[in-house]
């Protein structure tokens, strides 16, 4: 039977992306209702051709909704989560908010599936943040294979992880430089346009940023493994909409490159592009709009006996938040929970 979905930050980056992929997979809506902030009010959204007002978030009531998808930050959501979810609603929260909760699943559908059921705790299922899901598709494979021991991982982050409002901040930069005026910062600390900004999101009292924290915090959770060491650098990089990760992982078990690539060509989700004599890698460009993580650049580290080292390129709003969401309600579906 088809179902009342709500998607909470449906004006946002991520919330189009959802709406687009909703479409895409056919997934079974029978009644969609868009909702953001008050500032959306009177706006309009197109879903399957049909033109849908906005609602006010705050105003209203998930009561018989089966489903929401919430990506409207991390405070919103810790606000009106928990009350969509009290409503015997499913959320499915993007944001940060949850993730951490004991009582929450943190699902990669890929990953960690069968973590779903936990759902019933709260009612909630928190989607992992984008740097992580895009990184631990691929380490699942060499995890389940050589254990993996400890990560070293440098993030190339594009502006959509911090939404509409900043991609549209990189293209006006580039564009008033190019005019020759001024450059305008809003959205980020610094200017993003020609440059690199080693800081996202706030930082912790261990001078890594959180961004960084959450590789370290989701990476464990996700694997139900604290023993994994996990190390990152998260920047900031004036690409618009795919993220990439220079990650170097160390096993119990050495993983030589062509296992690497057997094992990545097995792995859902995942697709290798590497043929160096071709100049062949993923770069964020052409991974752009795409579903899978793509990993090229495989080698044994030699600095360590038992090591790898890959780069790994995945579309933010994809894979790393709208496409892991909705895939999440699918497993929903396919258990028969909703
Ligand atoms: P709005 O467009 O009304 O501000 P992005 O991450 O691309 O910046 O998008 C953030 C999304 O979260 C937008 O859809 C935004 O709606 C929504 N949002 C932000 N704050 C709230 C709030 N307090 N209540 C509902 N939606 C919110
Ligand atoms: C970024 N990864 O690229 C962030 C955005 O934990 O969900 C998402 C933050 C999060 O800015």
């Amino acid at each position: 039977s088809k179902l009342k979905v709500a998607i909470a930050g449906v004006t946002g980056a991520v919330g189009q992306e959802m709406l687009k992929i909703l479409e895409e997979r056919a997934f079974p809506v029978r009644e969609l209702i868009p909702l953001a902030s008050e500032r959306s009010r009177g706006k309009e959204v197109t879903f399957h051709g049909e033109k849908l007002a906005v609602q006010v978030l705050s105003e209203f009531d998930f009561k018989g909704v089966d489903l929401a998808l919430f990506s409207a930050g991390a405070k919103t959501s810790r606000t009106f989560a928990p009350l969509a979810a009290s409503q015997g609603c499913i959320v499915i929260d993007n944001s940060s908010a949850f993730r951490q909760d004991p009582e929450v699943p943190l699902v990669v559908p890929e990953v960690n599936p069968h973590k779903i059921s936990d759902y019933k705790n709260k009612n909630i299922i928190a989607n992992p943040n984008c740097t992580t899901i895009i990184s631990i598709v691929p380490l699942k494979p060499l995890h389940d294979f050589g254990k993996i021991k400890r990560v070293v991982a440098a993030s190339y982050q594009a502006t959509s992880g911090a939404g509409a409002m900043a991609m549209q901040e990189l293209e006006e930069q580039v564009k008033s430089y190019v005019e020759g005026k001024p450059l305008e910062v809003r959205a980020f600390p610094h200017q993003i346009a020609f440059n690199l900004i080693p800081h996202i999101d706030v930082f912790m009292d261990n001078f890594y940023t959180k961004e960084e924290m959450k590789m370290v915090w989701e990476t464990q959770k996700i694997m139900d493994d604290n023993s994994i060491k996990v190390t990152a650098t998260c920047v900031r990089v004036p690409v618009f909409r795919a993220h990439s990760v220079a990650l170097t992982v160390e096993t119990e078990k050495k993983i030589t490159r062509e296992k690497a690539i057997e094992l990545f060509n097995q792995a859902p989700g995942v697709v290798v592009e590497d043929d160096p004599t071709q100049n062949k890698y993923p770069m964020p460009w052409f991974v752009a709009g795409k579903d899978e993580c793509f990993v090229g650049r495989i080698r044994e580290d030699i600095s360590h006996p038992s090591a790898l080292t890959f780069w790994v390129v995945g579309d933010q709003l994809r894979k790393g938040a709208a496409l892991n969401a909705i895939q999440i309600a699918e497993l929903l579906i396919q258990k028969n929970i909703l």
